[in-house]
């Protein structure tokens, strides 16, 4: 009996630690907080209200049991919106009047000899925002003794744009299928729609596109509205709401309507019958995000009409429920000599013509979410209309599910961008988020990471990255060093060293990742459709050039890169004085974007004194040495993190080694047959051949 009692008892245990430290609890590891010591002695406040709810929720995870509702205790915290009347004996006026209507503030008072700390915010949501922040401050043990803070956040609307499809696959994803279960609904409900919203709130997410932006119409369907209308419940309470991504044609596909032109009115009619049937069933939703006349999907240009038009038609429809339109900026064709300057050229005309709920979305980089990509000129280029940024979380073209790399330094480089369009501190940063042109509306896009895997995002370093996209979207102040610095304290160890030498290696992983893939402005050498690995020799007789490595990179023997200056596509006049000029010139040209701006020959002098051949094998091998220090720290840091999560990140980072020489070598050895020089000394010499490497063809899916 004895024995099977201690097997039993080992067997919950391993089942307790697997649970532990799968990686499934993402941030929300409230049970390792208990180094901070409990401060609070007691709550005021009403306990229906949900942020309430969820503080004692954590509150029981940190220290065992919730925290007693009482007043007299020698701490006591206070939690309330501010018309709240336990706030009244508070002097709070100066501070509510900084407040917007998702701010909240922390104080501690000193009230009759008691410390009374207060959270209060305008609205619930504001209250969620304080409650999770004062949880991070414990979880992270950084909580001061006296606080005194207040925040808004930079941006209103934060969501996340799911690319997921409605068979369960996902664009893009490579953290498994999609975690929505649209056969299961209504009679299944994963308990994870629950824990995403919880994460996406503990953050700040406050938006959800669930659907691909290459959007099947059915999504539109009632029996698919009735299912959405159920996540849009589940999300409800932590102030989430649900968007979708809507396909142009849905009134001639779904509809009936013999046409999808966004003047005719038996079209406008459509929509506006649909647009009050989905809010009859969800009183909250959020808007449409609109992916038209690109890459083959349907819009407003197969009539003859503008973008302007088919934002417009739907914005109208949207407007009297107080819905948004996000039109995506990203277009392009064969017939551009040059894919980057399309949609500026598409776009600019039509500034000032859109509706005020129609925000136009970009992507951060003109081109397509590549390792490094000038700013976007359509930022600094539409003045009279609403644009926000979209970033990617998931990584298409960063190594995918398989390398670890921090992308907040390559969103912090993209909004910290001066565009000099309103005179010097125009930076993305502030056109986007509203305070430049003074726009109550202001948006930030991140497409997710997320999947069913166990994990969430199929690499534990990956969840940095939806934590980061959460954390900028709310205060794009923060440093990506800040942000590392409380991921890793709330995910794996608040131990000083570690903390130390884990932020250094994720900081460095940006910049790795460009100098191993593709350093210098080079872009686009990817193997066809799935983006994993290099291809830079990639050719097809009948391809779309546009869609080929040949056409970004443009070696021949006398140089190296895409002429985008005056002398080449002009591609640089899309920028304001002073950039325009700055990049116009090899010798003003910052070097990380040289290859993207011009022509270079292969003994261009670079500023080092290197010949631009040299630096490029300079750099290819640094960033093969830098994920080789990733791995010796991470195996420094083994005694900080449990077995399971160790070893799946350095079974990840030995792949992102090989992959990594992989490129090293394939970009080299290619680029070599026009350069006609050696591979320096200094410099590990290729261990393929590049014939090898030519044979290379991975088995997967481009989609999911
Ligand atoms: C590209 C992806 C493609 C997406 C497209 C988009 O390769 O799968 O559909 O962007 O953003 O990066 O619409």
């Amino acid at each position: 009996m004895i024995r099977y009692l201690s097997i039993l008892f080992l067997f919950t245990v391993s089942i307790l630690f697997a649970q532990a430290e799968d990686g499934s609890k993402l941030w929300l590891r409230f049970g390792q907080a208990k180094a901070s010591p409990i401060r609070f002695t007691g709550i005021n406040a009403d306990k229906t209200l949900f942020a309430v709810k969820e503080f004692q929720k954590a509150w029981k995870e940190i220290y065992g049991k919730e925290l007693s509702i009482n007043n007299s205790g020698k701490q006591t915290l206070i939690i309330g919106t501010s018309r709240s009347k336990a706030l009244l004996p508070f002097a709070l006026s100066k501070n509510l009047e900084q407040l917007g209507n998702e701010g909240f503030i922390i104080k501690t008072f000193d009230l009759r000899g008691k410390q009374q700390t207060v959270i209060t915010a305008k609205s619930e949501a504001g209250l969620l925002y304080g409650v999770y922040h004062l949880l991070r401050l414990i979880q992270t043990n950084e909580l001061p003794d006296n606080l005194d803070i207040i925040e808004n956040p930079s941006y209103a609307v934060r969501i996340l744009n799911h690319w997921d499809n409605l068979d369960g696959s996902i664009e893009r994803g490579y953290a498994g299928h999609s975690i929505w279960k649209w056969e299961d609904m209504p009679k299944k409900i994963s308990p994870r729609y629950t824990e995403y919203a919880r994460a996406n709130a503990s953050i700040g997410i406050n938006g959800s596109v669930l659907d691909n932006v290459n959007a099947s119409p059915n999504i539109l369907r009632n029996d698919y509205l009735e299912k959405v209308k159920i996540l849009a419940g589940i999300f409800r309470p932590f102030h989430i709401k649900v968007y979708l991504s809507i396909n142009f044609s849905a009134p001639s596909v779904i509809g009936g309507v013999p046409t999808a032109d966004p003047l005719n009115p038996a079209v406008i009619k459509w929509w506006d019958n649909k647009v009050n049937e989905i809010y009859r069933l969800i009183p909250d939703f959020g808007g449409f995000l609109v992916k038209a006349n690109s890459e083959g999907l349907p819009g407003p240009q197969d009539f003859g009409r503008t973008h302007a038009d088919g934002a417009n038609m739907l914005a109208d429809a949207l407007k009297p429920h107080g819905g948004i339109v996000m039109w995506r900026a990203f277009v392009y064709s064969p017939d551009n000599d040059d894919r980057a300057k399309q949609a500026y050229n598409e776009f600019v005309p039509l500034d000032g013509k859109f509706r005020d709920n129609v925000i136009v979305q970009v992507k951060n980089g003109p081109i397509d979410f590549q390792p490094r990509e000038p700013f976007s000129p359509l930022f600094g280029g539409l003045k009279l209309t609403k644009i926000m940024p979209e970033f990617q979380i998931t990584q298409e073209y960063l190594g995918q599910s398989n390398h670890m790399v921090y992308q907040a330094p390559l969103w912090k480089e993209c909004l910290d961008s001066d565009t000099y369009c309103q005179g010097k501190g125009s930076t993305v940063a502030r056109i986007t988020d509203g305070t430049l042109y003074k726009r109550e509306l202001s948006a930030i896009a991140g497409v997710a990471n997320i999947g069913e895997d166990t994990n969430w995002c199929g690499h534990h370093f990956a969840q940095a990255n939806w934590y980061a996209f959460g954390r900028l979207a709310w205060n794009h102040n923060l440093t990506s060093e800040q942000i590392a610095g409380e991921w890793l304290k709330m995910t794996f160890n608040k131990d000083s060293g570690f903390v130390r030498d884990a932020k250094n290696m994720m900081i460095a992983s940006r910049e790795a990742v460009v100098n191993y893939m593709m350093p210098l402005g080079l872009h686009h050498l990817f193997a066809w459709e799935h983006h994993y690995g290099p291809e830079p020799w990639c050719d097809f007789p009948n391809a779309r050039p546009d869609w080929l490595p040949k056409y970004y990179h443009q070696a021949n023997e006398d140089g190296l890169g895409f002429d985008r200056s005056s002398r080449g596509t002009n591609y640089v006049e899309q920028y304001c004085s002073p950039l325009r000029e700055m990049f116009d010139k090899p010798e003003t040209c910052p070097e990380k974007y040289l290859l993207w701006f011009h022509h270079v020959p292969w003994n261009y002098k670079m500023k080092d004194g290197k010949t631009l051949w040299d630096e490029l094998c300079y750099l290819y091998d640094s960033g093969v040495k830098d994920v080789r220090t990733f791995e010796a720290t991470w195996n420094n840091l083994k005694t900080y993190v449990d077995k399971e999560r160790f070893e799946a990140v350095k079974a990840k980072l030995a792949i992102q080694e090989k992959d990594a020489i992989w490129w090293k070598d394939a970009c080299l050895l290619y680029f070599q047959e026009f350069s006609k020089q050696p591979i320096p000394p200094y410099i590990e010499a290729p261990v393929h051949k590049l014939d090898d490497l030519k044979k290379i063809k991975l088995n997967m899916a481009s989609h999911n």
